[in-house]
């Protein structure tokens, strides 16, 4: 055996890593490795010394590949005992909390709306918000060029896209995002007979300047209770039993006259809240217009349905979500709401 023979075989059984053991083959083994040039130069040798020196290259090319193979294992194992002590989980460590995520404060305030006339009877409905001009104005009793339009500055849409009626059926028209809730009582009239009582919360849009009261994109609650010999008695008992629910028994409600083109007689309804000491301007409410009744009766006729709305009365009321919930969660400025500032939104995480 030639000195670099030995030589090979005690650096492969050294070799500390695979790498190394890599750059050893290539020394012995690979294409211009030592061993190879040596097979190479056996052609030059004479007959029988070839025979003897090519076996012993062959030996010694087993002995290289064995030693190869095993440091190979060798060295594996130990890549993976490292590799295992270094990654073990240590279990008893306490966990990473995970970030929850926690619902908006409005859709909190309008759940809490929901289930309060929930409770009293009432079945939550939603409505589009992209909405056409019909049921959004004429059918509420505010025809083009009313002066009572100016009360919703609106977003109007142009080109064209198809929007579905009550029952299904394609509407055609100007197309606007909706001003407030009230089409959806057009909507829900249309499609179904009475007695009902329903809300509908969603969210509404306004062309208009924003300040810490007032948003272009808001929320509102609508309310509609039709049937046989409803009265306003009955609008103020459901915005009594708002109030109580919302501020307990020393909450009171207020009713003042106001105009509404889609009730007769309107009123503007503010509720007590104690603990501030204070009125609160919620909304508009009233008793249901004929000419409401009357449009929603005409559209069922053009769809074929038969009149539905002769010989009773109703009671409707809307109002905003975002001032009560700037209250129930102590925010001064609505514009923070939908602001997408996650300072904010992470206050209501886990207030479930
Ligand atoms: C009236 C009579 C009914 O029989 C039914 C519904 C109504 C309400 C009517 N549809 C309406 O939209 N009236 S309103 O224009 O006065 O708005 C109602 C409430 O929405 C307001 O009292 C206020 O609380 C809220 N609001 C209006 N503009 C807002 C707003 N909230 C935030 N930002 C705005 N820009």
């Amino acid at each position: 055996m030639q000195d670099w023979e030995r030589e090979a075989l005690d650096a492969i059984k050294k070799a500390q890593d695979l790498e190394a053991l890599r750059a050893l083959k290539a020394r012995y083994l690979g294409k211009k490795g030592l061993l190879t040039q040596e097979m190479k130069a056996l052609a030059a040798l004479p007959l029988e010394e070839r025979r003897q020196r090519g076996q012993q290259l062959n030996a010694l090319k087993e002995a290289l590949e064995g030693a190869l193979e095993a440091r190979e294992k060798e060295l594996e194992a130990e890549a993976l005992r490292k590799a295992l002590e270094s990654e073990r989980q240590d279990v008893s460590l306490p966990g990473v909390r995970l970030f929850a995520g926690g619902l908006h404060p409005i859709t909190l305030m309008e759940r809490e709306l929901v289930e309060i006339f929930r409770a009293l009877g009432y079945q939550a409905v939603e409505g589009p918000e992209l909405e056409s001009e019909f049921f959004n104005f004429d059918a509420l009793n505010i025809p083009e060029h009313h002066p009572a339009r100016d009360m919703w500055d609106t977003f109007w849409l142009e080109g064209a896209f198809r929007l579905q009626g009550p029952v299904g059926e394609e509407v055609e028209g100007k197309l606007l995002l909706r001003t407030h809730t009230s089409p959806m009582q057009i909507r829900y009239m249309v499609a179904h007979t009475p007695p009902f009582r329903i809300v509908v919360p969603g969210r509404v849009f306004r062309f208009e300047q924003t300040d810490a009261t007032h948003e272009a994109v808001f929320h509102q609650l609508e309310g509609l209770v039709v049937g046989e010999g409803i009265t306003m008695a009955h609008l103020k008992g459901a915005i009594y039993e708002l109030a109580q629910a919302l501020y307990g028994p020393e909450s009171r409600v207020r009713f003042q006259p106001v105009y509404f083109p889609f009730v007769e007689p309107g009123a503007q309804f503010a509720i007590w809240w104690p603990e501030g000491r204070k009125w609160l301007e919620l909304g508009g409410a009233g008793m249901v217009h004929p000419k409401v009744f009357q449009a929603v009766d005409a559209y069922r006729k053009a769809l074929g349905l038969p009149p539905a709305y002769e010989g009773v009365t109703g009671f409707a009321f809307g109002f905003g979500v975002e001032r009560l919930a700037m209250l129930r969660y102590g925010i001064p400025d609505i514009r923070y709401f939908f602001s997408g500032r996650l300072k904010f939104l992470e206050q209501f995480r886990g207030v479930l």
